[in-house]
């Protein structure tokens, strides 16, 4: 055996074992282990098999580096026929995540056992892909069809408990030592002599299935799944499993995976969840940079964001102390938070205990007295860099030394406020998303004299509290808003061209965006863009500039809290409608600027609104300000809801080809003038070169 796959027996039981860290993926040498102990122990004196896995988890799925390479034998399916036609009963003992094609492993074996922390899944639909190994055709005969699409369609995890219940394992091991409870469960169907069991054998019957269940499933996909196309033939695989022959369904499933592993929206996805992790990389820290411990936390605001903020922390189970000026403002932050639970538990997402239990992790303080034990300190309130400076001087007079101070700002200079401390290497910036609570993304901003060690505890604490994390240097809006910038420049410029807002809005959200910018304006609050603006001194005076924006905010029109913005908005549902007063407004602007308005494509619509990120972002690139292409496309995958579909701003660049970017920002720069379509040389460079940042990013890592 290799080292990677080992086989011995003990006593009457043949145990493979698994060892290939970090998560016992099934490369090549393992499918060829696995393979070679199965055929060996078919002439041994074993009576039963185990198939086991050293180190943090059974086998977490394919090896995905290996997607997109040809093909090594022995391919896994003939590795779980191997399994399944043993001779003998093979149990898969499951610890850690058996995810993918490892828990598609352990659905070839004829019994499955886990210890309870364990859990199953397959999570395929997350790589734009669907389970090629048999999952689409097991799981539903042991589940049920309705069970089968929800877990398949969904990818989340099952924990162990909820899976035995299922009947997807057969066995919860209450033994410390795994390896030697699933010895000793193995000898115990040997004695009652339990059969084979082979889940090929279970059949499901049609008439089971209701009326229209797949067609609707497949209407309901295709809503929460925009511009996604796994779940359509997940959808599709089921029914082969309902109508087919497990052998037929077997080539009906090998055959729509083959055609989603080739897909550029599984080439997206599988590129974001590499980027993910390697986000959470610093180039010059070292990987045993010391960390400090995070025990109690304060947050200083009981906003939107200090509440939301609050709430990661009390997630995971760390204090939290909230400080606001005065006993009304705390208990409005402390409402804010009890608010938000709510809805979780009304959601059925959370348990009332839990609840409970989250909420007495925060305490709150009008005293600067109450957070001078404190490990770490996030500052949460309005923008304005002059009370922010203020509350940085009080921090610094208080906190214990050690303690690290950062700034949730948006916008601000991480540096001019780390320099009114007298320990501007404490100093950081945490920057969540709104709603803290929920958006996934922290930008951790590095100021310049930030210590590694604060640079890699946010980075890790970040991780804890459930975000994912990308470094920013100090500029204005870091990575994702800067780039934000030029984004709702352009929607609002292009109502001024002939667009109304609905055909904005709807041409991105049929690319995929979540919602569009002018919509998404309008959640947030016209305002809130109209003072940041006021408060910036930078900006042209170019009457074209934000137009709309500032005339709707003048006229009263905030948006959703106000009722109507660029659309009107039911009072009831919220619902959004185009209002034709806001057209004749558009119209009589545009009539006031002298622009002739013309009909303009999607096409348009599309180039104008991301083209100006992706050339933002080369700037960002060459001015340091993130590491790396892949950083990018996490910031505006995770905090901006860019469809992961497309892999994120900078790997949808390399797919169209930089050099038709850098072609239609020539155009719109003859058209519009270099105030706003200013090539990035960067872009320009790998446009003449006909390279992509990918390959950029290759040769700057
Ligand atoms: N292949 C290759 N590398 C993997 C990997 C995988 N499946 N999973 C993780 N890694 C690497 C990861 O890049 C990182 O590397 C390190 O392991 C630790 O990962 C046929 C076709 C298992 C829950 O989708 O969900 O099977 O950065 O930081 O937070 O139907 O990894 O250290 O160099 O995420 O403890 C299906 C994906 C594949 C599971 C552990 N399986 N992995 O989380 O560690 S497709 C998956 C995860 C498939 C079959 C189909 C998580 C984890 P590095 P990590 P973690």
């Amino acid at each position: 055996m290799s080292n990677v796959v080992n086989y011995e027996i003990l006593e009457n039981i043949g145990v493979i074992s698994v060892n290939n860290p970090p998560v016992n993926a099934l490369a090549q040498v393992v499918r060829e282990g696995i393979l070679n102990a199965v055929n060996v122990a078919q002439g041994d004196a074993s009576q039963a098999l185990v198939l086991y896995c050293e180190g943090r988890t059974f086998i977490a799925g394919a090896d995905i580096t290996e997607f997109g390479k040809p093909p090594k034998e022995p391919g896994l399916p003939e590795v779980l026929l191997a399994l399944e036609n043993s001779s003998k009963p093979v149990i898969a003992a499951i610890h850690g995540t058996a995810l993918g094609g490892g828990f598609e492993v352990a659905l070839a074996c004829h019994y499955r056992c886990a210890v309870a922390a364990a859990k199953v899944g397959l999570p395929e639909v997350k790589l734009g892909l669907l389970p090629g190994a048999g999952g689409t055709q097991r799981v539903p005969r042991l589940t049920g069809v309705e069970a089968a699409l929800a877990m398949i369609t969904s990818g989340n995890p099952v924990p162990a408990s909820k899976a035995h219940a299922m009947g997807l394992v057969d066995e919860i091991i209450a033994d410390a030592d795994l390896k030697s409870g699933a010895v000793n469960y193995a000898q115990e169907l040997v004695v009652s002599g339990a059969s084979l069991k082979r889940i090929r054998d279970i059949t499901i019957d049609p008439a089971s299935i209701e009326p229209g269940f797949f067609d609707n499933a497949r209407k309901k996909l295709a809503l929460r799944a925009r511009g996604q196309i796994a779940q359509d033939k997940i959808v599709s695989c089921l029914e082969a499993a309902v109508n087919l022959p497990m052998d037929e369904g077997l080539k009906r499933e090998r055959e729509l995976f083959r055609e989603l592993l080739v897909s550029p929206e599984s080439a997206a996805m599988r590129h974001i969840f590499f980027a993910e992790r390697q986000a959470a990389k610093i180039k010059d820290l070292p990987r045993d940079t010391p960390v400090r411990d995070i025990e109690k936390v304060a947050i200083i605001g009981g906003g939107t964001m200090g509440g939301g903020i609050a709430m990661c922390f009390a997630n995971m189970g760390i204090p939290v102390v909230m400080l606001e000026i005065n006993d009304e403002a705390l208990q409005r932050g402390l409402d804010i938070v009890r608010k938000n639970y709510t809805i979780t538990v009304k959601k059925g997402k959370l348990p009332e205990d839990q609840m409970e239990q989250r909420i007495g992790m925060i305490t709150g303080t009008t005293d600067y007295a109450d957070i001078a034990d404190v490990d770490l300190v996030i500052e949460a309130v309005f923008e304005n860099l002059e009370l922010k400076k203020e509350i940085f001087t009080r921090l610094d007079a208080v906190c214990k030394s050690g303690a690290i101070l950062a700034t949730n700002t948006s916008y601000q200079d991480v540096d001019a406020i780390a320099a009114v401390t007298d320990r501007p290497e404490d100093v950081l910036g945490m920057h969540f998303f709104s709603p803290a609570n929920v958006m996934k993304l922290l930008e951790v901003v590095r100021g310049a004299k930030t210590a590694d060690d604060v640079l890699a505890t946010a980075m890790k604490i970040g991780k804890a509290i459930g975000k994912v994390c990308a470094l920013s240097r100090v500029c204005y809006g870091f990575i994702g808003n800067r780039m934000l910038s030029g984004y709702g420049r352009e929607a609002q410029m292009l109502l001024l061209d002939g667009c109304t807002p609905a055909q904005v809005d709807s041409t991105l959200e049929n690319f995929g965006m979540a919602m569009g910018p002018l919509a998404m304006s309008d959640l947030a609050g016209l305002d809130v863009g109209y003072k940041a603006r006021q408060s910036r001194g930078d900006l042209s005076d170019d009457p074209k500039l934000f137009r709309m924006g500032t005339v709707l905010v003048e006229m009263g029109r905030h948006g959703q809290k106000t009722g109507s913005g660029y659309y009107q908005y039911d009072p009831a549902t919220r619902a959004r409608n185009s209002d034709p007063e806001v057209e004749a407004l558009i119209k009589a602007e545009a009539d006031k600027l002298g622009i002739e308005q013309r009909d303009i494509s999607a096409e348009e619509i599309i180039a104008r609104c991301f083209y100006p990120l992706i050339n933002e972002a080369a700037l960002i690139l060459e001015e340091g300000i993130a590491q790396r292409p892949s950083d990018i496309d996490v910031v505006y995958v995770f905090g901006y809801a860019f469809p992961v579909a497309r892999g994120g701003p900078m790997h949808y660049a390399d797919q169209i080809g930089l050099k038709s970017v850098y072609d239609k920002i020539c155009e719109f720069r003859d058209r519009y003038g270099e105030d706003y379509w200013k090539l990035a040389p960067l872009l320009q460079k790998l446009a003449e070169e006909d390279s992509t940042f990918a390959q950029w990013a290759a040769e700057n890592s």
